[in-house]
């Protein structure tokens, strides 16, 4: 397994619950680390080109409606096969469908409001955290 880097977001109604923290220590303890981290509340534009990818889709609306309603953190998230690592904790992206014990089952309401977003791909993470932060903005662990 090689060491990837993810693009991970901890979405506005899980910072709103005031649960970064539990959040974040879930991805520590799942072998991630947090290189990069910033707080954003993202415009109109900024989560409509993020989520390009469903522009097409019947839910692309309300996406982007959820994504601007309040500040998020998003986060570099480093470690062994961190991709698909941090897409198992999350579970799947219906709460009512997540897995007990992964970050959706026990922090997310609904499909739409489901606390974090983890790139789905090598090609979408790079893309992803190029998005978000400069090289200068991501520390490694030495
Ligand atoms: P994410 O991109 O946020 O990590 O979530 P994901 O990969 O699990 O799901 P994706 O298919 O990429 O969809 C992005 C976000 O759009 C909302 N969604 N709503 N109403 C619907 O059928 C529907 N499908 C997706 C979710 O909030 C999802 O996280
Ligand atoms: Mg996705």
């Amino acid at each position: 397994m090689a060491v990837e880097r993810t693009l991970s977001i901890i979405k506005p109604d899980a910072v709103a619950k005031n649960v970064i923290g539990d959040i974040i220590s879930r991805f520590e303890k799942a072998g991630l680390c947090v290189i990069a981290a910033r707080m954003a509340h993202l415009s109109q534009s900024e989560a409509e080109q993020f989520y390009a990818v469903h522009r097409e889709r019947p839910f692309f609306g309300e996406l982007v409606g959820f994504m601007t309603s309040g500040p998020v953190l998003v986060q570099v998230l480093e470690g062994e096969d961190a991709i698909a690592r941090n897409r198992e904790i999350m579970g799947a992206t219906n709460p009512k469908e997540a897995a007990p014990g992964t970050i959706r089952a026990d922090f997310a309401e609904t499909i739409d409001a489901n606390a974090v977003h983890g790139s789905d791909a090598p090609e979408t993470a790079a893309q992803e955290i190029g998005f978000f932060f400069s090289d200068e903005q991501i520390c490694p662990r030495g």
